[in-house]
């Protein structure tokens, strides 16, 4: 009885050793394992066996069951992994598995544009907290204490003097505190408004610029964010700068383009205007530079700021803000 279930060990193990595929291995696996396997029949077996036989027969086809188990696992994993494509074959004719891919948000894929046109032009990519201190939200950019911006209602407080930050600008007066001019910088990244309607989320992104040397003019801000809208959009597109107020800059402008859709003949998206509004800009404003140590006699500066899904929408076409926040694949999949 003993010799007889290591004799079957021994022929499964050779027969194991002639295996060339699946199919063979498989057949081969039920020939001893299976329910009428020559292992299971051995062990059914057993309880013709004298009573005193019985617990070392079982003992010892019980370990044989258990190693040839684990022989047809480790069989079975070199077939499929190294034995399939010879003896099922591949047809190297059939098309290829699909591997879905994933798609940068167009959030950021134009973030990533805008921020490589301003990279050609010269400036340098920084970036800043998004929990911002009240001084650097406000105070630095010469937002006055009781400014209507600094209301509960658009901003996020997070305690006494700290805000989430409403803008890109304070990555600005921190980068100037720790630098002397010239400067040259565009800060990305994301902000901040107690605000949320068709138009408004949230939470929006924007880039803002700064440019501090001597010697620079309003000229030089009109030709950069000339050159930028020119390169962003269209080489044929128009531009003009309308006067405007913001607290850090003086003079301030803001720069409408053509109307991408209509091309200026007035359409729903430019509400019959003709114009899109796409960037704020201006001069900075001397108490800014007196803010951060800057010696205004010495040097002057351009600084301007956009908001990215704005930007987007006009490129892409997009009609609806939420679209960029319900990560809905069938939108995010086509960018
Ligand atoms: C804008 C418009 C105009 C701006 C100003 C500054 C700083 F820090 F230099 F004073 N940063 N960003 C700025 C100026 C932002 O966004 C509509």
């Amino acid at each position: 009885m003993k010799d007889n279930i290591q004799s079957i060990e021994k022929r499964a193990l050779d027969d194991m050793k002639a295996v060339e595929s699946l199919d063979q291995l498989d057949s081969l696996e039920v020939k001893y394992l299976g329910r009428k396997g020559l292992v299971t029949s051995f062990l059914r077996n057993i309880s013709r066996l004298p009573a005193q036989e019985r617990p070392e027969a079982g003992k010892q086809a019980n370990f044989v069951k258990l190693k040839l188990e684990d022989a047809f696992r480790s069989l079975r994993e070199r077939v499929v992994s190294m034995g399939s494509s010879q003896s099922q074959g591949i047809d190297v004719t059939l098309p290829g598995r699909y591997i879905p891919r994933g798609t940068l948000h167009p959030v950021t894929k134009i973030s990533r544009e805008i921020t490589g046109i301003f990279s050609r032009l010269g400036f340098e990519i920084v970036e800043g907290p998004e929990v911002e201190t009240d001084y650097y939200n406000f105070e630095a950019l010469n937002i006055p204490r009781y400014h209507p911006a600094r209301d509960m209602q658009d901003t996020f407080y997070i305690a006494e003097n700290i805000v989430l930050r409403t803008h890109t600008s304070p990555t600005q007066p921190r980068i100037m505190e720790k630098q002397p001019p010239p400067v040259r910088i565009v800060a990305p990244g994301k902000v901040y408004r107690c605000d949320s309607d068709l138009t408004h989320t949230p939470m929006f992104h924007q880039i803002e610029g700064l440019m501090v040397d001597r010697d620079v003019s309003f000229g030089d801000l009109k030709g950069t964010l000339t050159a930028f809208v020119h390169e962003f959009f269209d080489e044929d597109i128009s531009l003009r700068f309308r006067p405007s107020f913001f607290p850090f800059t003086e003079p301030s402008a803001e720069v409408d383009v053509q109307c991408v859709m209509c091309r200026g003949r007035g359409c729903r998206v430019c509400s019959g205007s003709g114009w899109l509004e796409v960037l704020g800009s201006g001069m900075v404003h001397p108490a800014v530079f007196e803010n951060v140590g800057y010696d205004t006699g010495q040097y002057t500066g351009f600084a301007f700021g956009m908001g990215i899904e704005r930007l987007a929408m006009l490129k892409y076409g997009i009609d609806d803000l939420r679209k960029f926040f319900e990560n809905d694949m069938r939108f995010l999949g086509q960018f």
